[in-house]
């Protein structure tokens, strides 16, 4: 009896635990338009969908209640009831359709993004992410994205090894970067700082792919653009070479674990 209670503690709890998780307080701090979106897509679809879940099990409940056959009910002979049938093929059909509507509509918002201000390259490693703006020819890795606040930006992805995930919750961003493919991705944000992580299981050390963005002034950045444009930034491979923006085939291909 005991564990019982335990388990439903922990079940209550849950939530509370995803939720106090800055990477994935994403509900309730949406920071673009598209991540409001996002969630307000959420919102819709759970409850459309909740009544789905709880009907039958409300209805399955008072009938195992009801009709029990201990307090002396007789098993009914009906079958087929072909208004009923109709209805609940019906009902979950005109449910889909107003699903599809906000989600289609949301998709589109992802996938096209507007006119871009700032291109931004990013490039997925075991164990760590890459950056480079080719605008102002500079790339880095392992450290923070900076790039201006209530600009358009936008992502090519793609790996060098295996495939990652770049995710930014609060951006409504989730894009895998694929070795020898480039995706795409977008986000406007106002200023702040942002935390994602590699959301495609990449390799043992997968949990430290963390994603950090700071979303700054035009001022400051330019000032760290000349930090970084005085320095030798572009972060080199393992070999000392810098590698091309897609990896060479024969390399993606060993590396496809
Ligand atoms: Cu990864």
């Amino acid at each position: 009896m005991r564990k019982q209670y335990l388990l439903w503690l922990a079940l209550l709890l849950l939530p509370i635990a995803v939720f106090a998780d800055p990477v994935t307080s994403w509900i309730f701090d949406p920071a673009t338009p598209v991540a409001g979106e996002v969630r307000d897509t959420f919102h819709i679809m759970l409850g459309l969908t909740l009544p789905f879940l709880l009907l039958p099990q409300i209805l399955l409940v008072y009938a195992i209640w009801k009709f029990n056959e201990k307090r002396g009910h007789k098993p009914a002979t009906f079958h087929d009831n072909l208004k009923l049938e109709i209805i609940w093929t019906v009902i979950p059909v005109l449910t889909l359709i107003a699903i599809s509507i906000p989600a289609y509509s949301t998709l589109k918002k992802i996938e096209v993004p507007p006119k871009s201000d700032l291109v931004v390259e990013v490039i997925g490693h075991q164990f760590f992410w890459e950056y480079r703006l080719p605008k102002y020819d500079v790339g880095f890795a392992n450290e923070p994205l900076v790039v201006p606040a209530d600009k358009i930006i936008t992502l090519n992805l793609t790996s060098v090894d295996v495939i990652h995930s770049w995710w930014v919750p609060s951006f409504g961003v989730k894009q895998d970067a694929n070795p020898g493919r480039i995706t795409h991705a977008w986000f406007k944000a106002p200023a702040g700082k942002y935390k994602g992580q590699c959301a495609e299981l990449c390799g043992p050390l997968h949990g430290e792919m963390w994603i950090d963005v700071q979303v700054v002034s035009d001022s400051e950045f330019e000032t760290w653009l000349e930090s970084k444009q005085n320095g030798a930034n572009v972060a080199p491979n393992e070999d000392g070479t810098h590698s091309a923006m897609i990896a060479p085939a024969a390399e993606s291909e060993a590396a496809n674990g």
